[in-house]
């Protein structure tokens, strides 16, 4: 076999392009940022540096009595479990220490919390999403929205610094922590997804400008309380039924919202007689996955209005939620 038959080495296997690293992705794309400082660069860094931590945590969790809940209740009297306590101080501290975040909202904090910098932005996030499902080792999740403060850096954090409409987030972004651990986020201009390579402890491209399908055959619902859904969900849900689609539910809501992302599919958690206005958070749930929908070419609703045109008027106020494939959710809304 003469030397031109032999494989070329870097087309080989064995040299395989492991892709753009998010570090690499982020610098290379930093001039699409508007206030392109690389103030926003440094403070989806220190995100992922802390998502890599909280997955080194989560994987190990049963070895290091991770498991389990900690005894004491977040601002919705949920039990908070160890991990969520634990996904809550990491964020907080890698953000505090990157100092680009001036004031952080997050599940587990009654109040936002000001970190006394000179930080222009301003975080909401629910740093471990999927309670439920922590300690039966089913996919969880950390959601985040970034904001640009409104008041002059250097003085006291006001209202109109947290209680931001989606439609102003600069960013916003999900970690899943599953088979694989990913990293979506958008700063506007589309949403890229990263796998995160545990041995090189990075980030890399795998999902570029990833496209919600604009039909699907999978509803993700909780109908365990669906006695006391509205007619219209009703009737839609039924519909779904009789159209033969498939009833997919992890019960962690960036799960199911990140394989409707890759399949086509529509969520919902409507509002019921237990959650009168639903169960999931507007701030640091809802606003980020409308985002991130909306820029992926999916549609995300209240079954009124826009998710993002939803001005808060309290930091742990909920919505219900319906969010997915652009024509499956206009269908539902339809009803
Ligand atoms: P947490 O952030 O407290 O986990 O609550 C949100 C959530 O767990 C979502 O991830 C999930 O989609 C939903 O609540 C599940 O609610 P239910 O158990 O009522 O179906």
């Amino acid at each position: 076999m003469n030397k031109a038959q032999l494989p070329s080495i870097e087309s080989s296997r064995i040299a395989h392009s492991i892709g753009t690293a998010l570090d690499r992705f982020i610098k290379n794309n930093q001039d699409q940022f508007a206030f392109a400082s690389g103030e926003l660069s440094q403070l989806l860094r220190d995100i992922a540096l802390a998502s890599k931590v909280v997955n080194r945590e989560v994987n190990k969790a049963g070895l290091i009595d991770l498991m389990g809940a900690m005894g004491t209740q977040n601002t919705a009297g949920d039990d908070q479990q160890k991990l969520d306590v634990l996904a809550n101080i990491r964020f907080t501290r890698a953000l505090a220490k990157g100092g680009e975040v001036c004031a952080l909202v997050s599940e587990e904090a009654e109040s936002y919390v000001d970190l006394n910098n000179e930080g222009r932005y301003v975080i909401a996030i629910d740093p471990l999403d999927g309670s439920s499902n922590i300690d039966v080792n089913v996919s969880i999740g950390t959601i985040f929205s970034v904001y640009r403060r409104k008041s002059p850096v250097g003085t006291p954090i006001q209202e109109i610094d947290i209680l931001q409409a989606g439609s102003d987030q600069v960013a916003a972004g999900y970690v899943l922590y599953g088979s694989s651990t990913m990293l979506v986020y958008t700063t506007g201009h589309g949403v890229n997804g990263f796998t995160y390579e545990p041995t090189l402890g990075e980030y890399f491209l795998s999902h570029p400008n990833m496209r919600m399908p604009a039909d699907g055959k999978i509803f993700s619902v909780n109908e365990g309380p669906s006695n006391s859904f509205s007619k219209p969900v009703k009737d839609y849900l039924q519909f779904c039924k009789d159209s033969h689609y498939t009833a997919r539910y992890i019960g962690s809501l960036v799960a199911d919202f990140h394989r409707n992302m890759l399949k086509g599919g529509i969520y919902i958690y409507p509002a019921t007689a237990k959650d009168p206005a639903g169960k999931l958070r507007l701030m640091y749930e809802c606003n980020a996955l409308a985002f991130i929908a909306e820029q992926a070419g999916g549609v995300a609703s209240d079954g009124a209005q826009r998710i993002l045109e939803i001005k808060p008027e309290r930091l742990h106020q909920r919505t219900p939620f319906y969010v997915g494939s652009k024509n499956m959710v206009e269908k539902a809304l339809s009803f």
